[in-house]
């Protein structure tokens, strides 16, 4: 499930194609809302920066889109994705003075809050005898951290948060996103790890109702999603610095598969991860190095995304001293 990073059909994703998706897609619900914020977000971080220069802003797309079978959906193709990559990267990003959009599958892996148990609710709080509520004193540390840091992050305006489920909500928000990053020119970038679906059913062949089973076995034929890469890089955000994840079970394929990507797509970077070790390295392809980054073993809790962060910082600065000269 990788339509963002794919490289199958290339040659058949003209924009055609894309304005048939977007024309036949139900149309998101909040859409006036999500549109309010990102206008609000987009014009804070213009004006707010001391040498008069945009801030850095960043949409990290994170977590795995599903496919519905049915327009009153009870049944879904989904995808594996945590949502680990992409909340533990936007704690880094914030941290590196980026301010970041955030686009994340419901109920996936939130920034701040990866080190909470399963049930945070159950097993953070109790309840004492004058019906107050206390922090389990084991966990307040990470409770604590978790609030504070999300608040502060949301309140000054660094972090903006924007659910999706389906294909459908997803192509539509990273769209709006997309466009209204147009205007910080090369000091926006898109760090595209969410697992987008490469398959869908169209919404116009959906059927309505819940699929019966007395008919015997379901025969489905999905359409392909089209390469929605081809049209950030040359149409909705063609001047940001573009980063896409390229995700295979077969290590033979993996490197060959995202330096497909990175030319075909124009991609500044292709993050190149292997499903089984992908929280202990991946590999950096750019048009002249592939690098390996690690996870740093010697260091309880060290995750890849600390020195990969810095290296995608390191590679967006000199693109924007680039773009400035
Ligand atoms: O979300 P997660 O931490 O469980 O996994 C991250 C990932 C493997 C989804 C991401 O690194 C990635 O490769 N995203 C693109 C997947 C794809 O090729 O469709």
């Amino acid at each position: 499930m990788d339509s963002m990073n794919g490289t199958d059909h290339e040659s058949e994703t003209p924009t055609l194609k894309i304005k048939a998706f977007f024309e036949s897609a139900p149309p998101l619900k909040d859409a006036a809302e999500i549109e309010t914020k990102l206008k609000e977000f987009v014009d804070r971080n213009s004006s707010s920066s001391e040498n008069g220069k945009a801030n850095r802003v960043v949409c990290v797309t994170s977590g795995g889109t599903t496919v519905p079978l049915e327009k009153r959906c009870v049944r879904y193709i989904d995808n594996f994705s945590s949502g680990h990559r992409g909340s533990a990267s936007t704690e880094y990003f914030l941290k590196a003075g980026y301010s970041v959009i955030f686009l994340y599958r419901r109920g996936t892996c939130q920034p701040f809050c990866r080190s909470l148990p399963d049930d945070p609710l159950l097993e953070c709080f109790t309840s004492t005898d004058d019906s107050s509520i206390q922090v389990d004193p084991s966990h307040a540390e990470v409770v604590k951290r978790a609030i504070t840091e999300t608040r502060s992050a949301i309140n000054g305006g660094f972090l903006l948060k924007l659910p999706f489920t389906t294909i459908f909500e997803y192509l539509q928000i990273l769209r709006m996103i997309a466009v209204s990053l147009r205007s910080l020119g090369p000091s926006a970038m898109f760090y595209l790890a969410a697992a987008v679906s490469d398959f869908y059913v169209p919404w116009e062949s959906m059927t309505i109702h819940k699929i019966q089973s007395g008919s015997g076995p379901l025969d489905m034929r999905l359409a392909q999603v089209p390469k929605m890469l081809y049209v950030l890089r040359n149409e909705w955000a063609p001047v940001a610095f573009c980063i896409s994840f390229k995700l295979e079970t077969d290590t033979d394929i993996l490197l060959g598969k995202a330096d497909m990507a990175l030319k075909k797509y124009k991609m500044h970077m292709v993050v190149a991860n292997e499903l089984s070790t992908r929280k202990e390295e991946v590999i950096v392809v750019t048009e002249q190095e592939k690098i390996t980054v690690r996870r740093d073993t010697t260091q309880a809790g060290a995750d890849v995304e600390n020195p990969l962060i810095k290296l995608v910082v390191e590679r967006h600065s000199a693109y924007i001293n680039h773009s400035d000269a």
